[in-house]
């Protein structure tokens, strides 16, 4: 009798705790950002649905890494296809929309032009069509950028009161998605966030990114599975952060009473080469300019030469703080590419 009433009690509770589960629907689920949020909603309890393009091969690595493959319902929809967007939206009516598709490398932004402003400026007027005809009510998360401050800055910092002066395609992009993401709040009420979030990296950052190509090269150095790595710009500037600690941030803006944007950095910058040079020390390597070729192909046609936060005021906001320091960041990349070539070469 008690193992029966403990059997119903347990069954309504599973129950209840279904159809009380906030749904989110999350683009670029299979980039950097998607699996460390997917890990953090889920964990949250949330039913998570994550879009996919269509693939010959789907690559799954990432989320895998981040231990979240499987827990996810996958959902096929392009950025470049309207209706597949609006089909998403119109089916599942999710709670929250973060919107993390982009193609977001600059460099290629240049090249690929066209192709970053479909992505990344109409596919963001598209979602946010589809929510305003189809669900009012679902809040929406816009992967905003500091590529958009450019070279742009006031007391050699980026804030809430810094014009936007992009530099490339890329930048050009986002400045028309952020600017869409308040007018649809502006004029239709609904709830949009804008999350200007400098660079955050990873152990599943993008091999093609400066951070993990450093820390991968450096790997490869130690091991003896490459004698140089080639870089461009070695001046420039960024405020580098852990991208596990920045979803975190996502998250807290949808859940504010009334919608805003936001800044989310360290606050703190450090020059390619100060990157460089700390993963060289991570693995016992001090003279890292014999290992290190500067090469014109990685010179871009337009530099941003120096990025660094004043995220104070969403500290105070959201209660939010990044927790992995600037050397934390390098020892885990640089430690998860040995441990990742080491499997390799077993
Ligand atoms: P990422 O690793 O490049 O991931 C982007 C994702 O977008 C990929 O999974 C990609 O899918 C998907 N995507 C590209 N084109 C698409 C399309 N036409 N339809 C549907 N999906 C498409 O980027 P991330 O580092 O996770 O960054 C997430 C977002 O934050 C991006 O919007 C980025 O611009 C922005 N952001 C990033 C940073 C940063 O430092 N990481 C800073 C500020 C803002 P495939 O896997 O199929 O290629
Ligand atoms: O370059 C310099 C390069 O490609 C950083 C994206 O997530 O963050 C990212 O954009 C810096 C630049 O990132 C190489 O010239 C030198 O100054 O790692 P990156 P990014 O361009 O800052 C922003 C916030 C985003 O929103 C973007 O989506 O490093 N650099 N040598 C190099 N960069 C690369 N990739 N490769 C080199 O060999």
């Amino acid at each position: 009798m008690i193992l029966q009433n403990y059997l119903v009690y347990k069954n309504l509770l599973c129950y209840s705790l279904l159809i009380m589960a906030k749904t989110a629907l999350v683009t670029g689920i299979l980039g950097q950002d998607g699996p460390y949020l997917a890990k953090l909603l889920l964990d949250k309890g949330y039913k998570v649905y994550g879009v996919t393009r269509r693939y010959s091969n789907p690559n799954f690595e990432n989320l895998e890494y981040v231990g979240v493959h499987g827990k996810i319902q996958y959902v096929e929809g392009d950025m470049t296809d309207e209706s597949s967007l609006m089909n998403l939206i119109k089916s599942l009516r999710p709670d929250e929309v973060y919107n993390l598709a982009a193609q977001s490398f600059v460099g290629s932004s240049w090249d690929l032009a066209k192709m970053t402003t479909e992505v990344n400026s109409l596919g963001v007027l598209y979602l946010l069509n589809a929510i305003k005809y189809f669900s009012p009510t679902t809040r929406f998360y816009q992967a905003s950028t500091s590529e958009m401050f450019g070279t742009s800055h006031i007391n050699g910092v980026q804030d809430d009161n810094t014009p936007f002066y992009p530099r490339s395609p890329y930048g050009v992009s986002k400045v028309y998605a952020y600017w869409m993401t308040v007018n649809f709040r502006e004029s239709f009420g609904l709830f949009t966030a804008n999350g200007i979030l400098f660079n955050h990296e990873s152990p599943i950052r993008g091999i093609q990114f400066v951070t993990r190509k450093i820390t991968d090269g450096v790997a490869r150095i130690k091991l003896g599975l490459a004698e140089e790595i080639r870089l461009g710009n070695l001046d420039a500037r960024r405020d580098w952060g852990f991208a596990g600690d920045y979803v975190e941030a996502m998250y807290l803006m949808l859940q504010q009473e009334q919608p805003g944007d936001y800044i989310v950095g360290t606050g703190e910058s450090h020059s390619v080469k100060e990157f460089v040079e700390a993963a060289f020390r991570h693995v016992g390597i001090t003279n890292w300019q014999d290992y290190v070729k500067q090469d014109p192909r990685f010179m871009r046609p337009a530099e941003v030469p120096d990025l660094k936060s004043n995220p104070k005021e969403t500290m105070d906001k959201l209660g939010w703080k990044p927790k992995v320091n600037f050397d934390e960041l390098v020892a885990m990349m640089v430690d998860a590419d040995v441990k990742r070539l080491e499997a390799l070469k077993k």
